[in-house]
């Protein structure tokens, strides 16, 4: 038997030069000069030889088993620079390109506005709860003292989901207000009760001042002795603070409500001279919110005794109190998605609203 090493050579040299990666290259390698590899076994060869060719063909192929390695060394640099290269062109980063103009993001109005609601009823003990968008309707209508015949009900205003058989499904709408979070929440707490439900509402309703979909805070207040100078002190507290004005005149007008009995809008004293809106001060009047105290059917509803506790609630929507303090005209554009509206009207968003602080950054 003999033993080719030049042929080895030439043949284990252009596997190396072919190698296309730092993985195909360690295999030519293991093939090559591992335990099992070509060279090892043409070494274990040697012994069938006789004593001059051994010599010879042993000292052969240890030159071979030499060129092998520092072909696989030049090899491997070659692959390195390369992968390396590969690498630094893919994760290179541009630093002469311009920073964008636009650094920061804006806290929308809306946000902006829940939170100065949220700290100010915070401030009075008053703590927020939240709860499902789409409802059933016990919770939406019915332990609001809403029948099923009530208009409210009726498919005009609310929007439905679909049921099975492709019908409105009575049982599934998306909450026309966020009233049925305080349903919940008398369900599962004993009083006193002391919360707001800020959150989305959804009405079918558009033109220049409903939008199908809105925002309301809703407030409820239940413990015993309960009474409705209660909810007057109340919301004369919150129309201060809002609207940043020593003491808002508040004028209550009787109105209705399934839910409340007595039940008020509130109206707030504001002066409109030379077109320009100014709250606080003058002889005309703005309404703002509903309210009232909890009609005695809907505390029943919620398993809450009405000889022994008593409570006011009210409710207002984001939307406009925000467009009231902030000056802006059109409901619409809270909804566009307008990157230089929310520059004009958005807020900085690392100082959150608080009393302490201000409201507004
Ligand atoms: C429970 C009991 C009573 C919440 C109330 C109003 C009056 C009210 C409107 C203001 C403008 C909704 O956004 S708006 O269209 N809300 O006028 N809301 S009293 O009364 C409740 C709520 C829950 C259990």
């Amino acid at each position: 038997m003999s033993i080719d090493a030049d042929a080895l050579k030439t043949e284990l040299l252009s596997q190396i030069e072919a190698a296309p990666d730092l993985a195909a290259l360690d295999g030519v390698r293991v093939s090559a000069l591992g335990k099992k590899g070509r060279i090892t076994a043409a070494m274990k060869g040697l012994g069938g030889l006789d004593p001059e060719a051994r010599k010879a063909t042993g000292q052969a192929l240890n030159a071979v088993k030499d060129a092998l390695a520092a072909a696989i060394d030049a090899r491997k640099d070659v692959l390195e620079t390369a992968e390396m290269n590969t690498k630094l062109e893919a994760e290179r980063i541009d630093v002469t390109l311009p920073v964008r103009p636009e650094q920061r993001g804006k806290l929308h109005p809306i946000s902006q506005t829940i939170d100065e609601v949220v700290a100010i009823f915070g401030a009075m003990g008053l703590s927020v709860r939240e709860g499902p968008n789409i409802e059933d309707g016990f919770h939406n209508f019915t332990a609001l003292n809403m029948p099923p015949e009530h208009p409210a009900r009726q498919m005009m205003d609310t929007f439905y989901l679909k049921g099975e058989d492709g019908e409105a499904d009575m049982d599934r709408v998306l909450r026309t207000h966020t009233s049925p979070v305080q349903i919940r929440t008398m369900q599962s707490e004993k009083p006193p009760i002391r919360i707001i439900a800020p959150g989305r509402t959804y009405r079918s309703d558009y033109d220049a001042t409903h939008t199908p979909m809105f925002h309301q805070v809703e407030g409820l207040v239940i413990d015993k002795d309960i009474n409705f100078g209660h909810l007057k002190g109340c919301l004369q507290e919150f129309c201060d603070a809002y609207f940043e004005v020593d003491h808002v005149p508040l004028r209550f007008r009787p109105s209705y409500f399934p839910f409340t009995e007595p039940s008020a809008e509130v109206d707030i004293g504001c002066s409109r001279k030379g077109g320009e809106l100014k709250i606080g001060a003058g002889d005309d009047w703005l309404e703002i919110l509903g309210s009232g105290m909890v009609h005695p059917r809907v505390l029943d509803y919620c398993g809450i005794d009405p000889e022994e506790y008593q409570g006011f609630a009210f409710g207002m929507g984001i939307e406009r109190i925000a467009m009231l303090k902030y000056g802006i005209p059109d409901l619409r554009t809270f909804y566009e998605a307008d990157v230089r509206w929310l520059k004009h009207y958005g807020f900085a968003p690392i100082e959150v609203a608080s009393l302490e602080r201000g409201l507004t950054p």
